[in-house]
């Protein structure tokens, strides 16, 4: 088929016309933040490192139980969605990696999807299993749940998936498990609590003792939906538990949406470095619940105190591992590359806020209890306007200033209807 790909050259001369006025603002702000001892080029550096992955789900457009409107020109095989990570890619130069969801995105041919991967610069970060449907010609079904579930029959079946989807991660140089099971129960009275993690853990033990040494589990909580009463593992403290019984190679999965309103996030992102069991990070934002929209939309302030305490996991935490980044977003109503690419940049601009928040200051702060200067000291590095941080961390990339306008200007939407269809459906959703 016709491969869509945008090359470096073209960003390049499409940069050309911002360039001026981005040095500007750039010179601007680094001269008055290298005064406040910040090391610019520093942070550079770790922006442009920084690479969250996309799954390949968030590539169509979602829906809710009442229907879903496709948007023209998605994805309709693996090899669509990776040339779509691929574009993303490209423009940001933070999306190198994506993450599959099994039995959605089983490759046919393996060299030729690692080969297009590649190509396209980008690794294959966790594999997502599924549990949570019943599959084509599946022998039981996960109706009353599949890893927790009473009849052990089920339970193995649901294993043996998870094993499944760890081989095909394997063939692809993927080194992680992503487990959201969705088990619950719908009323009170229908599930007996205690049975039901029970299994939930000796499944999980049964599919961690089939991980590679080099591999990490990584064990998501979710405190509600698609069971509206219970949810097995309904919160971190549940999930850390399991994780810690499995072993030293699982971890901890926090989703910014899985959380009852107002709870402290950050704090829980501290515990779980402090306790080096933050394996992995699914970025959203919400306003109700798990509402899975734009990365910064809703609580952009929230974001940032989140990555304060990542920021100082990473600096101070040697005990956690380097947390695995993802976006697990729906995009019901936008082009969900725009949206993408909207929030890529809100997530590189609070992990630069963060990165500005002097420590050895906020410490000092701290111990003289001057709580007023604690939070100036907080807040100044919100207010300030790191986009240019952003731009020049793309510019020395390849990337583009401005991906959006950039993404409209080539028309990129365009030509994937173009090349695919109008009708062309995301699998799977
Ligand atoms: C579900 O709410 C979780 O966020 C999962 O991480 C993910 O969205 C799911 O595995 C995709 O089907
Ligand atoms: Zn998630
Ligand atoms: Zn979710």
């Amino acid at each position: 088929g016709i491969i869509m790909r945008i090359d470096k050259d073209r960003i390049q001369d499409k940069n050309q016309k911002d360039l001026k006025s981005h040095q500007e603002s750039f010179d601007f702000l680094s001269n008055r933040l290298e005064k406040n001892n910040c090391n610019v080029n520093d942070i550079i550096d770790k922006l442009s490192k920084f690479q969250v992955a996309i799954p390949s789900w968030a590539l169509g457009a979602g829906g809710t139980r009442f229907g879903r409107f496709s948007f023209q020109g998605e994805p309709s095989t693996l090899e669509q969605k990776i040339d779509d990570v691929g574009i993303l890619h490209a423009l940001t130069q933070t999306a190198g990696a994506i993450s599959l969801h099994i039995p959605w995105d089983v490759p046919q041919d393996y060299e030729a999807i690692k080969q297009l991967a590649v190509s396209h610069n980008i690794i294959f970060d966790a594999v997502n299993s599924n549990t949570f449907q019943d599959q084509k010609n599946a022998e039981k079904s996960y109706r009353f749940g599949s890893l927790s579930n009473r009849e052990k029959t089920i339970r193995e079946q649901a294993v043996q998936h998870n094993i499944d989807v760890i081989n095909i991660g394997r063939k692809l140089g993927s080194k992680s498990l992503t487990v959201w099971l969705a088990d619950g129960s719908n009323f009170p009275g229908q599930n007996n609590f205690q049975n039901a993690l029970q299994h939930t853990q000796d499944s999980l033990k049964n599919i961690y003792g089939a991980l590679p040494d080099d591999w990490k589990m990584f064990i998501e909580y979710k405190p509600y939906e698609p069971n509206f009463y219970s949810t097995v593992i309904q919160d971190w403290g549940t999930s850390f538990m399991l994780a810690n019984e499995c072993g030293e190679k699982a971890y901890t999965l926090v989703d910014l949406g899985h959380h009852l309103p107002n709870s402290n996030i950050e704090q829980i992102v501290a515990t779980l470095m402090l306790k080096g069991k933050l394996g992995g990070f699914h970025f959203n934002d919400s306003k109700y619940g798990d509402d899975d929209i734009t990365v910064g939309s809703i609580k952009p302030y929230t974001l940032f105190l989140i990555f304060n305490e990542l920021v100082y996991g990473m600096n101070n935490n040697p005990q956690n591992p380097y947390p695995a980044w993802m976006i697990d977003a729906s995009h019901n109503i936008k082009d969900p590359l725009e949206d993408l690419i909207q929030s890529l940049e809100a997530i590189q601009e609070a992990y630069a806020k963060a990165l500005l928040i002097d420590q050895a200051q906020l410490r000092a702060a701290q111990i003289e209890n001057d709580v007023v200067r604690c939070q100036e000291i907080l807040q100044n590095a919100y207010r300030t306007d790191v986009r240019p941080l952003l731009q020049q961390a793309r510019l020395t990339t390849g990337g583009a200033l401005s991906p959006l306008h950039i993404y409209r200007s080539l028309k990129v939407r365009e030509n994937l209807i173009t090349a695919r269809g109008v009708n062309s459906k995301a699998v799977g959703l």
